[in-house]
């Protein structure tokens, strides 16, 4: 089979392009990526060498380029990962989150309709259900929650999700969406929330924590995620929603606190910092689906999924140093300088 993976030089789709290769060798992978800040082909140098692997640079909401491709290599399966996925970059700056989230989703969506296609997988994220409060633990997202987004970021993503139904009807475009909660462990920007708090705690500076660090968060570690999707694309049911999370509830605080306590760093470190615009209170999904459909159950407990992650980036130092010292200053100074 051959599976196009777009955006696979981020966190989440590269993590995905090596759990395929090793798990369905006799599968072609092709990454599609426009290479944006959050994409890098070091991510990817491991399966550069690989005969069933091909990079691609290119754009999902340019229709000419993603039509040529799917000309050229005629996917039985694409799996859509490609987006802008940063809530506070959305909060900021709106607009390209629209375009690449929402049209370069509907240009992929034509581009199966044109081509013909097996499967379509679009990468959804738990955010599309808005949050829960703190007070009711009792309370879970399931598929059949409500969309009600938050950020410009989770609208973009609600609006992807419709537009993949809406194919689907329509069109019968044989599609499944998932929708993740917060993924954790190698080659995550630097930007998010852990490995930000980690290369920080590494320099001894500051770990800025928003608000009163009593948000909460459902954490997953990505080959769990990796293993779901891949579940779903070969197993799922065409037309159906699976949520994908493991009952990892964590306070950013206690998250920030676990770190320091791996890397034997004082909770002096800590500092309140403004609060995030909008900022969704809790995350926690509910996964039965998944589980009776599929049998899917995560694997890394936080605890070691953490250790893990830490591990890593003390490991590749090389990865996230080029990273810290590029443009990804600029914007580390506009967001939390005198914030
Ligand atoms: P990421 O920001 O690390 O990677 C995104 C990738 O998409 C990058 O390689 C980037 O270059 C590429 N890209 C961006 N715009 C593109 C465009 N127009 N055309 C082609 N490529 C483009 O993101 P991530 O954290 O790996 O998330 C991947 C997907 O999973 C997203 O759809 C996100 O909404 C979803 N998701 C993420 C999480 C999480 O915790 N990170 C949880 C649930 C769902
Ligand atoms: O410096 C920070 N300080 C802080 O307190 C940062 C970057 C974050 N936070 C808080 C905000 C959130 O409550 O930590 C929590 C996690 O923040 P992010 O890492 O930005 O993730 P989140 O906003 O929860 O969204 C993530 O999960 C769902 C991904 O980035 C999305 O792509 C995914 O859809």
């Amino acid at each position: 089979m051959t599976i196009i993976v777009t955006g696979g030089a981020g966190f989440i789709g590269s993590n995905f392009v090596y759990y395929e290769l090793k798990n369905h060798a006799d599968d072609k992978i092709i990454c599609l990526d426009k290479l944006t800040y959050a994409g890098n082909l070091e991510t990817l140098a491991d399966a550069q060498g690989n005969k069933n692997f091909k990079f691609v640079r290119g754009d999902i909401a340019d229709r000419e380029a993603v039509y040529k491709l799917f000309e050229e290599e005629k996917p039985d399966i694409v799996v859509n990962f490609a987006a802008e996925s940063h809530v506070d970059r959305s909060i900021e700056d709106p607009e390209l989150f629209l375009r690449t989230n929402i049209i370069g989703t509907s240009v992929l969506l034509d581009a199966c309709r044109k081509f013909g296609i097996k499967r379509f997988h679009q990468v959804s994220t738990d955010e599309v259900y808005g949050d829960l409060p703190l007070d009711r633990p009792d309370l879970f997202f399931t598929e059949t929650t409500n969309l009600h987004t938050s950020s410009p970021y989770s609208a973009s993503k609600a609006a992807a999700d419709l537009l993949v139904q809406a194919y689907q009807r329509t069109y019968k475009i044989p599609a499944t969406i998932s929708r993740c909660s917060n993924n954790y462990g190698p080659y995550h920007f630097p930007e998010k929330l852990i490995p930000l708090m980690i290369i920080n705690a590494l320099h001894d500076k500051k770990l800025p924590v928003y608000g009163k660090g009593i948000n909460v968060r459902d954490w997953l570690y990505v080959e769990d995620h990796c293993a779901a999707i891949d579940l779903i694309i070969r197993r799922g049911t065409v037309g159906e929603v699976y949520n994908i999370g493991g009952h990892n509830e964590r306070t950013n605080l206690d998250v920030v606190k676990t770190i320091l306590k791996i890397l034997g760093k004082g909770e002096e470190l800590i500092e309140f910092v403004t609060d995030r615009k909008g900022h969704d209170q809790r995350y926690a999904i509910d996964p039965t689906k998944i589980f009776n459909e599929l049998g899917w159950t995560p694997q890394t407990k936080f605890d070691d999924g953490i250790k893990k992650t830490v591990a890593w980036y003390l490991d590749n130092r090389a990865w996230w140093e080029k990273i810290i010292s590029g443009e990804y200053k600029n914007y580390y100074a506009k967001m939390y300088d005198n914030r």
